[in-house]
């Protein structure tokens, strides 16, 4: 997709890849090899045409100062920042020669490679690793696992999203925990468009966020305690009889009967010997446990009832015995949220139908959030407010559908943690990172680089600038930006109102210094290491095979049509729910060892009822902003100007307890670390949460970084149907004022 225009100007068509996960569709005006503008492309659907004010700043990426040129060696300590300029040659050879050993001594799963891309360059770090028979890093759990496990046991599928968004005309939209005026634009459009044919809009946020300020209703929340509020709003909801009977009988596991010793469902085999797997439930009509899909049968929802000597319940019964101990009075007592708030919020749910819940990822990164988004799943689906569509595509998935034949080791990325400094499960010996800024987006910076870092043997980082990860590396290669390399840009999923389209990123302009895209890195490696040929590719040849994963969203499309433009992802052919039972499951009986098969409320790890809150009473954000992406244009001026510094957002209540005014120096610090910064005092966030939003680097800090509070506690429930996710919202603080020396 080029032309050439008279006064020599070339424009070509990519895509922003710049981490947010939209994909907004750029147009690169290209004079003499440079750069000279960007502007949004033109969509097949013109709602799409869009642009924010860091895609318009990716062009300020390209050719920042500060851009790594060349690639480095460290000469000093590690972290100490004396490095030699040497030939690319020299890098792969060391690379090549220290990953061979490291792997001679402690086996082959010991080298990591850490990567969140979300292209081809995902695929072309998968597959290395795969080669080296290595391990690669799971980087989902550095802050958005815990909804994917929620979604996994409400649906089987990572993203749930496309359940709760997807109607033409909500009456009722809630924003739960969910920033879209900064994080989605698609989402923050769809939800203004929905409002003008009629919707309410409901905003519920520690923080009275821009999406907040667009909102009918704002309602605050104490931070980590939403699955409270959705239980207290399902038992009103049950109280007032408001509940879609049918839905619940036909689409979730509601009817299936539960036997009470043993808490799995009532198999047909249980109660008639080498009879089927088939669930069972209570036929009214028969007055007897029959198969869920034996004709005539009329299931009941609750009651309990006897089959043979097995007392059972419908798993609906067992519900609502969670939300009767949750009347509103009690839900407020948790959440904070007033009794008649929860009221009105429930009955609106129930009556303002369809109701598209766009629940974000600020409420799942406590360390109970899978619970919550399972309660606001099943507050959903008893309402019958679920849309059974087939989830979206994610590179991801397409690469894994491929590597069925490459056998890499996947370990999440918390679990990384325990292998690197305990040699648990196995030991992580040299690592290497790619487009992901470890020690400023992974939780406990402090642990990772004091306590991490030292047990590896080796560290190769791979990205544009020297930030606090290539700070510790041995080795730091100069990356491209997207507008130096080609790629394909895959739909992610989860993205509300997102462009359901494959795109190509088109390379539109060469590689500037001694820069290089990390699938050539790769392929020059895999030479010095004898890795065979499969990196032997161009970028189209890398494109055309993750076309041709198999993968169910991909069908029939091809990197010709793509060349013509963005082309519709395929969303037939995927079954509704992915659950074992095949539907909406809120009552999970892999959960059962650790007693959340129902989604029940549990109080935040750090919270102000939490013993920890005498020393460190308020509860700490680290929230996203509009002026990054995440750690992304913290270093662009045209960004800068507008968001200068980091700073404390609190409310005048605990400010004014701190002798703390707007503008005055701050340190906030818990027994991880400390961060000093100034405060922003104003009474957009309530009282006992603060915020800082995430991506600042450590030197735009006074003293530590936000990263430094945080902690990676493992949650186990999480493990059992996905992955452990950094509780990164689930923190304790204390603020003290700077007293000026
Ligand atoms: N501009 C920009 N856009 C981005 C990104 C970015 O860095 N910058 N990052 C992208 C990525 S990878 C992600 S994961 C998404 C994140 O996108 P969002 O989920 O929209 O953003 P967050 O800031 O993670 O959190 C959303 C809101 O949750 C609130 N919140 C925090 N704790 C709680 C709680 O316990 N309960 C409730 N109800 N609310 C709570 C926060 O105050 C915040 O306003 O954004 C994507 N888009
Ligand atoms: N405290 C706190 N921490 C958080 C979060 C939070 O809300 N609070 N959010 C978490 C979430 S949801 C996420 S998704 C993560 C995101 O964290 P990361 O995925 O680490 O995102 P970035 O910080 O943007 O780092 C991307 C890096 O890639 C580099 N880069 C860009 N293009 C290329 C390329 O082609 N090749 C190479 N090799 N490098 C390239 C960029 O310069 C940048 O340094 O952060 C998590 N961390
Ligand atoms: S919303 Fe995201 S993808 Fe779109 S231009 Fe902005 S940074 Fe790029
Ligand atoms: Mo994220």
């Amino acid at each position: 997709m080029e032309s050439t225009r008279k006064n020599d100007e070339k424009l070509v068509r990519t895509v922003c890849h710049t981490g947010c996960g939209m994909g907004c569709a750029l147009l690169a005006h290209v004079k003499d090899g440079v750069l000279t503008k960007i502007e949004p492309a033109d969509f097949p659907e013109p709602k799409y045409r869009h642009i924010c004010a860091r895609g318009l700043a990716s062009m300020k990426l390209v050719y920042h100062p500060d851009r790594l040129k060349y690639p480095l060696k460290r000469v000093g300590e590690r972290g100490e920042g004396k490095w030699q300029r040497i030939s690319w040659d020299e890098a792969l050879e060391t690379i090549a020669t220290r990953l061979k050993e490291t792997r001679e001594r402690y086996g082959s799963r010991s080298l990591m490679w850490a990567t969140s891309g979300t292209g081809g360059l995902d695929m072309a770090y998968i597959s290395f690793a795969g080669c080296c028979e290595g391990t690669f890093a799971s980087l989902v759990g550095f802050g958005d696992a815990a909804g994917p496990c929620g979604d996994t046991a409400s649906f089987g599928a990572l993203w749930g999203e496309g359940y709760l968004v997807n109607f033409e005309k909500p009456g009722l939209c809630v924003l739960w925990g969910s920033n879209p005026a900064e994080t989605q634009p698609f989402g923050i459009r769809m939800i203004r468009d929905a409002r003008e044919r009629g919707a309410r809009v409901v905003a519920i946020d520690p923080r009275f966020t821009a999406s907040a300020a667009k909102a009918d209703e704002y309602i605050p929340i104490r931070p980590g305690t939403d699955a409270a509020l959705a239980l207290g709003m399902i038992h009103v909801i049950l109280e007032q009889d408001l509940h879609d009977r049918s839905f619940i009988i036909d689409n979730t596991v509601g009817p299936f009967l539960v036997n009470s010793q043993t808490g799995l469902f009532l198999r047909e085999r249980d109660v008639v010997p080498s009879s089927s797997e088939k669930y069972m439930v209570w036929d009214t009509a028969a007055d007897e446990a029959r198969p869920y899909d034996a004709p005539g049968v009329v299931p009941a929802l609750t009651g309990v009832y006897r089959v043979g000597s097995v007392e059972c319940r419908p798993s609906f019964q067992l519900l609502v015995d969670l939300a009767a101990r949750y009347p509103p009075e009690k839900a407020s007592e948790v959440t904070e949220v007033p009794p008649d708030t929860i009221r009105s919020l429930a009955l609106d749910y129930a009556q303002r139908r369809p109701v598209a819940c766009y629940r974000g990822m600020g409420m799942q990164r406590t360390f109970h959030g899978d619970l919550a988004f399972r309660a606001i799943n099943t507050l959903a689906a008893i309402t019958g407010n679920l849309q059974p569509v087939a989830p979206g595509a994610f590179v991801y998935e397409l690469v894994l559908n491929l590597h069925g034949v490459i056998s890499c080791n996947f370990l999440p990325i918390l679990k990384a943690y325990d292998a690197i400094a305990k040699g648990n499960p196995y030991p992580i010996k040299a690592l290497w990172i790619a487009k992901h800024n470890m020690v400023n987006q992974l939780p406990d910076a402090s642990l990772v680089t004091r306590e991490l870092f030292p047990n590896l043997e080796f560290i190769v980082v791979a990205d544009l600038f020297m930030n606090a990860s290539a700070q510790y590396a041995d080795i730091v290669l100069p990356a491209c930006t997207f507008f130096e390399q080609s790629d394909l840009l895959a739909p992610t999923i989860g993205v509300p109102g997102g462009p359901n389209y494959f795109q190509l990123q088109n390379k539109a302009i060469e590689p500037l210094y001694d820069c290089k895209p990390d699938p050539e890195i790769l392929k020059e490696l895999a030479r010095k290491m004898g890795l065979g040929d499969y990196f032997e590719k161009s970028a189209e040849e890398f494109i055309e095979l993750l076309l041709s994963s198999g993968y169910p969203a991909e069908a029939g499309i091809t990197l010709e049509k793509l060349k013509q433009g963005p082309v519709a992802a395929e969303r037939s052919n995927v079954p509704a729910f992915l659950t074992p039972s095949g539907r909406m499951e809120f009552y999970c009986e892999s959960l059962l060892e650790v007693g959340q098969e129902l989604p029940c409320y549990l109080e935040p790890l750090e919270s102000a009822r939490t013993p920890l809150a005498q020393r460190y009473p308020l509860t700490f954000l680290s929230t996203h902003t509009r002026y990054r992406t995440h750690s992304t244009f913290a270093n662009v001026t045209w960004l800068t100007d507008l968001d200068p510094e980091p700073v404390l957002e609190i409310n005048p209540v605990d400010a004014e307890a701190r002798g703390t005014k707007d503008g005055d120096l701050v340190c906030a610090f818990n027994d991880r670390g400390r961060m000093r910064l100034k405060a922003k005092v104003h009474q957009g966030i309530r009282p006992g949460t603060v915020n800082a939003n995430q991506g600042w680097w450590p030197e735009h800090f006074l003293e530590g970084s936000h990263q430094d509070l945080t902690h990676g506690v493992i949650n186990p429930a999480q493990e059992l149907v996905y992955e452990p996710n950094s509780a990164l919202y689930d923190v304790l603080v204390e603020v003290e004022k700077v007293r000026e020396e």
